[in-house]
Formats: structure tokens, C-alpha cells, sequence
């Protein structure tokens, strides 16, 4: 027997311009919360509806998740301003860089939501299709361009982004036309918009088609979108700063003669998995061919039609393309897709990683400007106690306007900016107590977490919040061990859907329940292989005790300055010592 198609299908097949009752719900002043379908159709608006979980033993208090959209983490200073003021007006007064390069407001209140989002696209960006099946913020290199490969690279970026955008107009209707500013945002607002007043906004999406009776039509989505959310991704080897192989779609520059003369095409990779679930599982992407900058757009939307019509709209749980590839195989997929394009493509170019994550400090660009990359603990910008990031980065903005990066490894960076303002800006971070985001160390520079407790309804262990105290420990053992801040990739998430890719790190920890996480070993620095759980359900306490045994066998057994990924990938540790009971 067929199994039947989820709720959720049925739910876009009805109102595919993704409209809902949203409207309806902001006008009454007596609603707190979106209500039945429209918590799924306010995902595809980049809204998420949450509630404060460490409040929950005295009722609910609903708030949502704003996400921004920033093709290779690209936010001007102007719309820095602009977020920095609506965190503070609309949100919890932090700003969260997330693991795709986007901002997160958390903690919005209803009636805070119109004013925040038309805000964000008064500012030229959007929160259209950041969450929701459709493809979601595209990923590419952090690091200011050092040359023409890097400027062609984002302009593809932004290409694919617009191409894949959904045409639905109720977006702009609800939230820029149907939303009058008000609760004094105005004047940040009209300042920042009137520095970008004759440029268009690169995230509007290209207008519907239109069917026989004059009804809009969207050529890519269709009536029912994808089967599940679309990831997208380009590097530039040989940093893998974006984590390509994790995404349903990557494009891998290849370079010859200091010009990019195309991509690798690759497809299917994906982390999300639900413990206990066999049908699900962590997934890096395949190689399927080489594409010419100009099939860019092409070849894109055609993998992203291969999702619509091929992914199972039975089982939100296995309908990422991943599961495509993994049960048809790439030799099926590579034919579907020269059915789709008329030609086959032609075999990938070599390429090859040496790593990935973020530079701190100062760095020269081509131009003779600098870039400053900024370490953000956890990718939470605030000020808490002396540490004063928040306010240190809105007075940059204001006085200098540099561009904005935000990196795939939830950190920042500071770009265009002049050898003379250089020393201003050391001083404003180190006067509001942020002299540790020059120079984290290894560990921390390269670690990331998933915000979990207490906003993510997903999260069954924390994460965000005891993420820097646990990275402590680890030095410790690190230190104990006789390998004293040795470069190391440690990500940690509150559930298996690996919003911080623990999956390929070289130490990953995936929460299990309150307390206890899978120790995940083995992957490695580059980015390109999985990593296995050695150890299941181990308590928070014992994991530095556990991890630090282990960096003292490596110590001794590794050879020629062997990464921890790499020694403990083949070192005879396998299977784990048996968990004590917990
Ligand atoms: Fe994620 C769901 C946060 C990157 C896989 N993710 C969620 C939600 C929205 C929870 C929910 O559905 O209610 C989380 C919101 C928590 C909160 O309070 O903010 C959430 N995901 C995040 C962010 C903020 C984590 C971070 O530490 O930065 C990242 C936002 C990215 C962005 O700007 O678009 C984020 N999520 C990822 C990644 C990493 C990536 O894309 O590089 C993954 C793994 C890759 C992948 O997609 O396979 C990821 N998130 C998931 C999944 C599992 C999907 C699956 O295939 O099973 C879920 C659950 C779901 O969709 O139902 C999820
Ligand atoms: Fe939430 Fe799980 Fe993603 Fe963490 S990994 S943000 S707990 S869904």
C-alpha cells in the first residue's frame, strides 16, 4: 500500500502562496501566538514560533525566531545598524550569527514581528524562504575577496540565491506592504535606507509566471515547494570554511590559470537525524561532475527540481535529496540530471581541501584595505557584564561602515577597512572588554554550538549555554595531556538534527536527554569525513574525563604532527570502552 503524503503537503497544495491566516493573526491584538498551519507557513517567512523552555513549569511564553537572509554572510553596515537597533527594540537585545551565515533574532514578541521584518527588508534583505522547503541561505567564502575569483564567486552566490528564491508575493504584501512602522524605529530605519536609497534589494525575488487564467505560477515550487528544506554552498578550495560536503547542493571553484573557469558540482550531503531512527543518518555529498560559471543557475535550479519531483513527501524524516542519492545512487542521479540539462557533465576537476574555519586578527585585501576576523563566542553578539561586544560593534559601524562578514563557524569578520582607522578599532573592542576575539586560541576559535535551551523546541540537552565552560575542560585535558592548545574541532548540539554540524568534526557531541550527549569521534579538520559515536549517553561531566584519556594515548601515538581527527580515526580505540551506567 502507498504510504499517504504528509500533513504538511497537503497544507501547501491549498494556499501556495504561503499566505496562511498570518495576516489575519497580526491584526488581533488578542492573539500571542500563530495557531495550526500557520506555525509551518510562517517558516517559510523565516519565522520559527517558540517558547522560553526554562519558563515552562509556569505556562507558556510564546515569542518567535527571526532569520535573516545574507548570501555569503554579506550584511553592509547600514543593515548592521539596523539589526543592532532591532534586537534591542523587538528581540532579546542579542544578535545570533548563525552556522549559514545568517542572523537569528530570538525572543520576538507578536507584536513586535511586522515592525521587525518590514524593518529588515526597509534595510535590503529579507527573511523570505530561510526556513521552510525551499533552498535556504546560500553559503560562500567569509573572507573578503583577495582577487577577481572571489568577486565571481559571490556574484554567482547571489545569482543562484535570487533564482531560487520562491515568487510568492504574499510575503511582501503581508510584511512590507500590509505593516506601517511604528514604536519609534522610524529614524535608524529612514537613515539606513536612505544610504542605499537608489539600490534595489538583491533578495526580492524575480516576479511569478502566470498560468492560462492569469493565476500566478511559480515555475521552480510549483503548488507544493520542495518535499523538505534545500541547502546550498559554495568554497573555494582549499578552505572549506563553508563545510561544503554538508550541503544538499555544493559548488567547489575550480581555478586554472588564476581563473575560475567553473565549478564541481556536488549533491547530497545533509546531517539531520532522529536518534533511533534507521532511516535517517548523517550524509556527505557526492561528486557528480564539472559545470562552467554560466550553467550555474541552470544546473542549480535542475538539482533542486530533481528534490521536488524524487524526494519523499511521505516522511519529513527521510526526504532531504540525500536519501535520493543514497537509494538511487550517483550513477542515477548523474543520468536524471543529463535527462533534465540535454547533456551529460562532463567528469569533476581534481581539488583538494587543507582545512576550514576562521583567521582571527588583521589581514590584508588586494585593494590594500584590512579585514578584521572577530571571534564571537558561540555566535551570540551581546553584552553581558564587562563584555560589551554588541555595543563595541554598533559604534564600529557608525563610525567607520565596514562590511559586515558573517562566517559559516558563527564568527565575524570586519572588512574595507582603512590602514588608518585600524588601531580606532582595536581600541573600541579592547575598551568594551572584547580583547579575546583577536585571539581565541585553537580550540575555542574553532568551536561552534547550537543555540538549544532554552529557545529551540527541538532541543533535548543544552548546548549554546554550557558550550564555552565545557571547551574550558577540554583545554584542561588538553593542557594535562601535554598538548596545550593544540588546534582541535569540537561542536556540540542539544538533539541529532546537527544544526552545528557535530557530524565532521573531530570531537562532536550530540545531545541525547537533559545531561547526556553521544560522543562522536573522528571526523577531520578539512571537513571531509564523518565522524562515529565511540561512546552513547555519556554525562557532561564525565566528557572531558573521557576525551582527556584519550589525548594522552594520542600524545604518545601520534606521528609527524598527526591530527586528534585523523590518530583517532585509526587509533585502536574502537569499539568504546562500555558506558558506565548513567
Ligand atoms: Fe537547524 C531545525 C537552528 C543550521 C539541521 N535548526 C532547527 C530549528 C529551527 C528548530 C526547529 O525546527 O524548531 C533551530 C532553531 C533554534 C533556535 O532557537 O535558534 C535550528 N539550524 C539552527 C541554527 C541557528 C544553528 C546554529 O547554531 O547556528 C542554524 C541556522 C542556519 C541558517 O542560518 O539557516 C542551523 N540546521 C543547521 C544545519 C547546519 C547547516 O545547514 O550547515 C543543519 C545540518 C545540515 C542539514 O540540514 O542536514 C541543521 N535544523 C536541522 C534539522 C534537521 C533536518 C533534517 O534533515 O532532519 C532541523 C529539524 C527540522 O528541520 O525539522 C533543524
Ligand atoms: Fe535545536 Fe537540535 Fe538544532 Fe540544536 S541541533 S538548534 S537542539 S534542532
Amino acid at each position: 500500500m502507498e504510504k499517504p503524503l504528509t500533513k504538511n503537503e497537503f497544507m501547501k497544495a491549498e494556499k501556495p502562496d504561503l499566505s496562511g491566516n498570518i495576516q489575519a493573526t497580526l491584526a488581533d491584538p488578542s492573539l500571542d501566538r500563530f495557531s495550526g498551519d500557520d506555525e509551518q507557513f510562517i517558516k517559510f517567512h523565516g519565522i520559527y514560533q517558540q517558547d522560553d523552555r526554562d519558563k515552562r513549569k509556569t505556562g507558556k511564553e510564546y515569542s518567535v525566531m527571526v532569520r535573516t537572509r545574507q548570501t555569503g554572510g554579506i550584511v553592509p553596515a547600514s543593515q548592521y545598524i539596523v539589526y543592532d537597533e532591532l534586537s534591542s527594540l523587538f528581540a532579546n537585545g542579542t544578535l545570533r550569527i548563525t552556522s549559514r551565515q545568517t542572523f537569528q533574532f530570538h525572543g520576538v514578541l507578536q507584536k513586535g514581528i511586522g515592525n521587525l521584518i518590514k524593518s529588515i527588508n526597509e534595510a535590503l534583505s529579507s527573511t523570505l524562504a530561510t526556513c521552510g522547503d525551499v533552498n535556504r541561505n546560500v553559503t560562500a567564502p567569509s573572507n573578503p575577496p583577495v582577487d577577481s575569483i572571489g568577486v565571481a564567486v559571490d556574484e554567482d552566490a547571489f545569482a543562484i540565491t535570487r533564482a531560487l528564491l520562491p515568487r510568492t508575493t504574499a510575503y511582501h504584501s503581508i510584511w512590507v506592504e500590509g505593516v506601517s512602522l511604528d514604536l519609534g524605529i522610524g529614524e535608524t530605519v529612514t537613515k539606513a535606507r536612505a544610504s542605499v536609497v537608489d539600490q534595489a534589494n538583491p533578495y526580492m525575488p524575480p516576479p511569478a509566471d502566470s498560468d492560462d487564467s492569469g493565476a500566478p505560477v511559480d515555475p521552480l515550487y510549483g503548488k507544493t515547494y520542495l518535499p523538505r528544506k534545500f541547502k546550498t554552498g559554495f568554497a573555494i578550495p582549499p578552505n572549506n570554511d563553508t563545510d561544503i560536503f554538508t550541503n544538499d547542493m555544493g559548488y567547489v571553484a575550480i581555478v586554472e590559470n588564476g581563473k575560475l573557469i567553473g565549478y564541481n558540482l556536488l549533491v547530497g550531503g545533509g546531517l539531520g537525524t532522529s536518534h533511533g531512527n534507521k532511516l535517517t543518518f548523517p550524509r556527505l555529498a557526492d561528486v557528480i561532475g564539472f559545470i562552467t560559471r554560466e550553467q550555474v543557475v541552470e544546473v542549480g535550479t535542475a538539482v533542486v527540481a530533481i528534490h521536488r519531483d524524487w524526494g519523499d513527501r511521505t516522511d519529513r524524516k527521510h526526504a532531504r535529496i540525500k536519501y535520493v542519492l543514497e537509494e538511487k545512487g550517483v550513477e542515477w542521479f548523474r543520468n536524471e540530471l543529463a535527462q533534465r540539462l540535454g547533456a551529460p557533465l562532463p567528469a569533476a576537476k581534481p581539488f583538494i581541501f587543507k582545512g576550514q574555519g576562521d583567521a582571527f586578527g588583521w589581514f590584508k585585501q588586494l585593494d590594500g584595505q584590512w579585514f578584521l576576523g572577530l571571534f564571537v563566542e558561540t555566535g551570540r553578539v551581546k553584552d553581558a557584564g564587562d563584555y560589551k561586544l554588541k555595543t563595541a560593534l554598533r559604534a564600529i559601524a557608525e563610525k567607520f561602515g565596514p562590511v559586515f562578514r558573517l562566517t559559516a563557524t558563527q564568527n565575524l569578520i570586519l572588512s574595507d577597512i582603512k590602514e588608518e582607522n585600524k588601531a580606532a578599532i582595536e581600541k573600541i573592542l579592547n575598551d568594551h572588554g572584547c580583547s579575546i576575539v583577536f585571539n581565541p586560541g585553537l580550540i575555542k576559535g574553532r568551536g561552534m554550538a547550537c543555540p538549544a535551551l532554552p529557545t529551540c523546541g527541538l532541543a533535548l540537552a543544552e548546548s549554546e549555554r554550557i558550550f564555552p565552560a565545557l571547551l574550558a575542560k577540554i583545554e584542561d585535558a588538553q593542557a594535562a595531556a601535554g598538548i596545550p592548545n593544540e588546534e582541535l574541532v569540537v561542536r556540540m548540539t542539544g538533539c541529532p538534527n546537527g544544526c552545528a554540524r557535530p557530524y565532521n568534526a573531530e570531537i562532536g557531541l550530540v545531545g541525547k536527554a537533559p545531561g547526556k550527549y553521544n560522543l562522536m569521534l573522528g571526523g577531520n579538520r578539512e571537513g571531509t569525513r564523518l565522524a562515529r559515536t565511540w561512546r552513547e549517553s555519556v554525562l557532561l561531566d564525565e566528557i572531558p574525563v573521557a576525551i582527556g584519556g584519550l589525548f594522552k594515548q594520542y600524545a604518545q601515538e601520534r606521528k609527524n604532527g598527526q591530527a586528534f581527527g585523523d590518530w583517532v580515526n585509526d587509533a585502536a580505540i574502537w569499539p568504546a570502552p562500555t558506558t558506565p551506567a548513567a
